[in-house]
């Protein structure tokens, strides 16, 4: 039985972990960031590394005794540049924003140019909101999707580029259905003499399995997560040329952290030598397989979906066409109800809040992972429609929950021993 240990000393810590584990195990869940790692992935995090301190970078660090660290971070880097093909990579950002914070430390001075994405049409607090050090320290201008099609407009961009002057254009995004045209944002950047940061949080599997055009070689710096769609160890990563190395190492660490976290970076590790089998690429594409079906699914049923499809994990609905008194809201928590999680979400134009936002994002890696195909998803898609038409029907809820149930045991997390069932 798991966390038999923590139990012994700390049940109420042993009940929510406890209680968690069968939340994943018996929802769908659907927020477009999450995904399950393999056990390997969770074993590893788990490991006695998470009691090393190993400030530095391998074979010179401020410690003694990090022989092993230093072969497993070696084996995170390796894998990583074979995975992304990038000359340089940096695995010790303890998350996406952490590795956009040593981008930004390295090539910027306070008072610098960010020319991004505004959040809420799919960009990223660590962008340049200001409620963020970003926002804070930087003077940022942000880009628009276009509100008539749904897709960004790299003409436009590049014109706002040449009026603002930025020292850094951002491309990467958080709620983005459509594939990233990196080439065009390199124009804008080449126009204007400014670097440019591709954070691919979001999709670093599908650009690890060449199911999404890769920014490598492209951006000056490409920065990640390395548990979303890659289904890693928890945290970020940084890749660039040679040529920005020793800066961007510095900028990690002494700059912006302490010791790594040498557990999550074991997690990396094993995730990317999973990543880099045969069997991953044929999962990126299934993930994209089953939004297109889950978004397809969607618009049969009247739903808007920003941009009208997608090419990517996930799909935005803007919920004002069809259930104009709907907000992303009350859709997340009666699907939520059911044992669907996903997130509300602000759409392009927003006319509601943040916090009460016209939108709702879904994703396919997690349910992916599970072994879900189109049907399944199509069928998701069916019990969404019922529950976002009906959110105050009880007895339309309790079908869709005992649906999600079913859907659930016939994709389980985890086998008759209580492993996680081995993913391809
Ligand atoms: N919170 C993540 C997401 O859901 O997109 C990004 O950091």
């Amino acid at each position: 039985m798991k966390y038999e240990q923590v139990r012994s000393t700390d049940p109420a810590v042993a009940d929510a972990l406890v209680g968690e584990r069968e939340r994943q195990e018996n929802t769908l869940a659907m927020i477009a960031s999450e995904n399950h790692v393999s056990e390997a992935v969770l074993e590893a995090q788990s490991s006695e590394l998470t009691n090393k301190y190993a400030e530095g970078y391998p074979y010179e660090r401020y410690y003694a005794g990090c022989e092993y660290a230093d072969e497993i971070e070696s084996l995170a880097i390796e894998r990583a540049k074979e995975l992304w093909g990038a000359e340089h990579v940096n695995v010790q950002p303890h998350s996406g924003t952490q590795a956009n914070m040593g981008v930004y430390l390295a090539m910027l001075e306070p008072g610098d140019k960010i020319l991004s994405l505004e959040l809420e049409h799919g960009g990223h607090l660590s962008h340049g909101h200001p409620a963020n050090f970003t926002g804070k320290t930087y003077k940022v201008e942000q880009y628009e999707i276009d509100p008539e099609t749904g897709y960004i407009d790299y003409d436009d961009l590049r014109e706002q580029a040449e009026a603002f002057d930025p020292d850094i254009i951002v491309s990467g995004y958080s709620a983005y259905p459509r594939e990233v045209d990196f080439e065009r944002v390199q124009e804008a950047a080449d126009a204007t003499d400014a670097y440019h940061l591709a954070d691919i949080a979001h999709i670093t599997g599908l650009v690890a399995a060449g199911v999404h055009e890769s920014p490598v070689g492209i951006a000056d710096f490409v920065t990640g997560s390395t548990h979303k769609t890659i289904r890693a160890g928890r945290g970020g990563i940084i890749m660039c040329d040679e040529a920005y190395a020793d800066a961007i190492d510095a900028a990690v660490f002494p700059g912006a952290q302490g010791g790594p976290l040498m557990h999550n970076i074991a997690g990396k590790a094993v995730g990317f030598g999973e990543a880099l089998s045969p069997d991953f690429k044929k999962y990126a594409q299934q993930i994209l397989d089953n939004a297109v079906a889950l978004g397809d699914r969607l618009q049969e049923h009247g739903f808007s979906l920003v941009s009208g499809g997608t090419d990517t994990h996930l799909v935005l609905i803007d919920l004002r066409d069809s259930h104009p008194d709907t907000s992303g809201t009350v859709a997340e928590e009666a699907l939520e109800e059911v044992g669907i999680v996903l997130n509300k979400n602000t759409v392009p134009g927003e006319t509601r809040s943040p916090f009460n936002p016209s939108g709702i994002r879904a994703g396919t890696p997690a349910l992916t992972t599970r072994g879900f195909d189109e049907a399944a998803c199509e069928q998701v898609a069916d019990i969404i429609y019922r529950v976002v038409d009906n959110p105050d029907d009880e007895d339309i809820k309790a079908e869709a929950a005992s649906e999600v149930d079913e859907l659930c045991t016939e994709y389980p997390l985890y086998d008759r021993e209580g492993s996680l069932v081995d993913f391809e």
